[in-house]
């Protein structure tokens, strides 16, 4: 579907602006001689190592043990299950040649790790016993993506993919686990104050292989959907063909059950998308690679005593457990100095002069509400520890809501379509029926993004064939 020139260049302008704040920022260099990949550049480097941290311990935590799964696939596991390869065979990359040697088996470089798992999956489980299996792995993985390539949103090496694998005896069990894995998911969001819809996607747009797949999507600034997370209820899919099999007590062979989910850099993509201002990035306190940045304001005469003064803060704040900085460059104004961490989204600035050695204080400022305020000395720790809770849930609730406002109720085709033209997200009343909706992604270039779970049938009718209402459709652009 052709989209208007307007749009084009609406959004043409918000991946510009996109690109180059992750320049500017630091976070990571699109300029990469290959398409479709970027470096991660220091300060982002550790903006991904602090988001890491987080899901690495929540699924931790969850009973989750973490491995590591070689990249090559061979092509004939890749080929086991027939589903999956039908949909990642145009996004495979392939290794044919070995130095000089053609090779008489060609391995694929992983576009995610199923295949490469399931194999090892059945040589490990035999009883009952053995389950459930939980592990998840960090790696990259490769997609030639055909469609549009996007900085951290759509790239073809997927650098720090996260990937869960689970294994149960029984259907109930799996499904338990796609329940604690929404859990965890949940919870990792909140942590970095995103907002997010948890959606049952539409049959036709499930994971390969999935019987259902439930996606966590945000709303980035300019209206469009971007899928940050995925959980996938395999069922026997892949046990099958990959004869995963266990005793159960009685003695039997079953094949078990499985899930998996993941995901990838997209969330920090997200998150400096949506918490930015005019200013560049807004980072919430817990993965701020700089939590606090002390600027000394100081002339010739004073320099010493307020370097003395910001030395000690900082040690305070150091051995308090703060992420700080103390941003002593000379030749540098502290306007400048202000104007640079507020780009990279440092989410506290402590302001010191002679002022504040004076009276034994030191200048507060808030990146999220850009607000200032004095703090006496002794109460330095728990003021700016309180004020980092508050920061992250101001950042959350800000972004909750602006993204409830780029959702809609509408009740007619019509009203769909103006919403999403109108760069919102529509919410409507619907029969349940694919066939009333297959072809609203063709004729209109939107995409049906799917169904809330757990809500009750409104009382309305469908918004498109009019007859009595089941569920809750969204549907919207999309990365
Ligand atoms: C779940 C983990 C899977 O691959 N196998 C193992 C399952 N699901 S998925 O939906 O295909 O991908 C998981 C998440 O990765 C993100 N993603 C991407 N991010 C950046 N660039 C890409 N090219 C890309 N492709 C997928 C999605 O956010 C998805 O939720
Ligand atoms: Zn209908």
């Amino acid at each position: 579907m052709k989209e208007t020139a307007k749009e084009t260049s609406k959004e043409k302008k918000f991946m510009d602006w996109f690109t180059e704040i992750l320049q500017t920022a630091e976070i990571y260099d699109y300029r990469y001689p290959v398409k479709g990949c970027g470096v991660w550049l220091p300060y982002g480097f550790k903006l991904r190592e602090l988001t890491l941290k987080i899901l690495r311990e929540l699924l931790n935590e969850t009973g989750h043990s973490e491995t590591l799964f070689p990249l090559l696939i061979p092509e004939n596991m890749l080929q086991k299950e027939s589903e999956h390869i039908a949909k990642f065979e145009e996004e495979v990359y392939w290794v044919t040649r070995g130095g000089l040697n053609d090779l008489k088996v060609k391995y694929a470089l992983r576009p995610t790790s199923e295949t490469a798992i399931y194999p090892m999956f059945s040589l490990w489980i035999r009883s009952h016993r053995d389950l459930p299996v939980k592990i998840y792995q960090v790696v990259n993985v490769f997609r030639y993506e055909t469609k549009t390539t996007r900085p951290i949103i759509r790239v073809r090496e997927v650098m720090s993919f996260k990937e869960a694998h689970t294994a149960h005896a029984t259907k109930e069990e799996a499904e338990k686990q796609v329940e604690e894995a929404v859990q965890i998911y949940s919870k990792f969001f909140d942590k970095l104050a995103l907002p997010y819809l948890i959606l049952k996607r539409p049959e036709w747009d499930k994971f390969a292989g999935a019987e259902y797949s439930i996606a966590f999507d945000t709303i980035m600034p300019n209206g469009k959907r971007l899928q940050i997370g995925t959980i996938h209820y395999l069922g026997q899919t892949f046990s099958k063909p990959f004869e995963i099999k266990y005793e159960d007590v009685n003695g039997q062979q079953k094949y078990v059950y499985q899930t998996c989910y993941g995901i990838s850099g997209r969330p920090i993509a997200a998150l400096i998308a949506i918490h930015a201002d005019e200013r560049g990035l807004t980072l919430p306190p817990n993965i701020a690679p700089i939590q606090a940045v002390i600027i000394p304001i100081y002339t010739k005469e004073n320099r010493e005593k307020v370097m003395g003064y910001c030395k000690e803060v900082f040690s305070l704040l150091k051995d308090n457990g703060f992420r700080v900085k103390l941003d002593n460059a000379e030749d540098e104004t502290p306007g400048s100095k202000y104007y640079k961490w507020e780009l990279r989204g440092v989410p506290i600035r402590v302001e010191i002069g002679e002022r504040e050695v004076e009276k034994s204080e030191v200048t507060v400022f808030r990146r999220d509400k850009l607000e200032r305020r004095s703090v006496k000395r002794g109460e330095i720790i728990g003021e700016l520890k309180k004020l980092e809770k508050e920061i992250h849930l101001n950042l959350k609730e800000r972004a909750w809501g602006k993204m409830r406002e780029k959702i809609r109720l509408t009740r007619t085709l019509r009203e769909v379509i103006k919403t999403v033209e109108e760069g919102k997200i529509a919410m409507a009343p619907w029969c349940g029926k694919n066939s009333c909706i297959k072809e609203i992604e063709n004729e209109t270039g939107f995409n049906v993004l799917g169904t809330p779970l757990n809500v009750e049938p409104p009382a309305e009718n469908c918004f498109n064939c009019q007859k009595e209402a089941e569920k809750i459709i969204y549907i919207g652009k999309s990365y």
